[in-house]
């Protein structure tokens, strides 16, 4: 899995150097290209937005310094995608169907956003993690990449897909390690047991009882 990230500000992505992330890159298992669309501004002094017509605050980010940036990486199969409050609300669902692409394009706006003219040019797809105002694009991108990931082949065992929360449509059960006793409180006996079937039938229905507690829309 292939992804490029358009944006004007690439140190917000090393982050995902570290952990799964960050191993799944070096077994080369996903390739994630961050691009400065400020390398592509034309202008002596790099300028990438401008104020916007009409009036009102902020800046616009230039519709042809984005055209140019996006030039330069497009590939036949690759999919652009938009960070923004307005589109379609991320879940486990789209993230699957997401993962299934071969490129992806995330184009992250800062500022008030970007020139209309652009991203009805480019946009193939406005993905929004939630509803809430972001100072920018950038944090939805690793949100997309991460959640993505987890679905390419080598990146988690396949064991933990398919025990997760929203798999199997609940939440998960709780889990504990050493110690046994920890400032009084114990572990569940049955999980001490060894008794697999027993173990197995416990964390069902503890997932049930915690979906119907937390989360009783997921089971509507
Ligand atoms: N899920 N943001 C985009 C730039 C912007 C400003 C104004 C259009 C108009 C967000 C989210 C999000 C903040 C990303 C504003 N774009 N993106 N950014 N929630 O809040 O995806």
């Amino acid at each position: 899995m292939k992804f490029d990230v358009l944006t004007l500000f690439p140190k917000m992505f090393e982050p995902l150097n570290e952990s799964i992330i960050g191993r799944a890159i070096e077994k080369e298992l996903i390739n994630i290209n961050i691009v400065n669309i400020r390398d592509f501004s034309n202008s002596k002094h790099k300028k990438v937005d401008d104020t916007p017509y009409g009036g009102g605050s902020g800046m616009v980010m230039m519709p042809d310094v984005v055209y140019r940036a996006f030039k330069s990486i497009k590939a036949k199969n690759s999919k652009v995608i938009y960070m923004t409050p307005q589109g379609i609300k991320l879940n486990q669902k789209k993230v699957e169907e997401l993962s299934k692409q071969e490129h992806l394009i995330i184009l992250c706006g800062h500022y008030e956003g970007i020139d209309q003219r652009v991203l009805d040019k480019i946009v193939d797809e406005e993905i929004s993690i939630g509803d809430y105002v972001l100072t920018g694009g950038e944090i939805p991108a690793m949100v997309l990449i991460d959640s993505i990931s987890r679905y390419v082949k080598g990146v988690l065992n396949q064991e933990s897909i398919k025990e997760e929360s929203f798999t199997n449509g609940l939440l998960e059960y709780p889990q504990y390690t050493r110690p046994e006793n920890f400032e009084g409180e114990k572990v569940p006996k049955v999980l001490l047991s060894g008794h697999h079937e027993n173990i197995e039938k416990w964390r069902r229905e503890k997932s049930l009882e915690i979906t119907k507690k937390k989360r009783p829309d997921l089971l509507e």
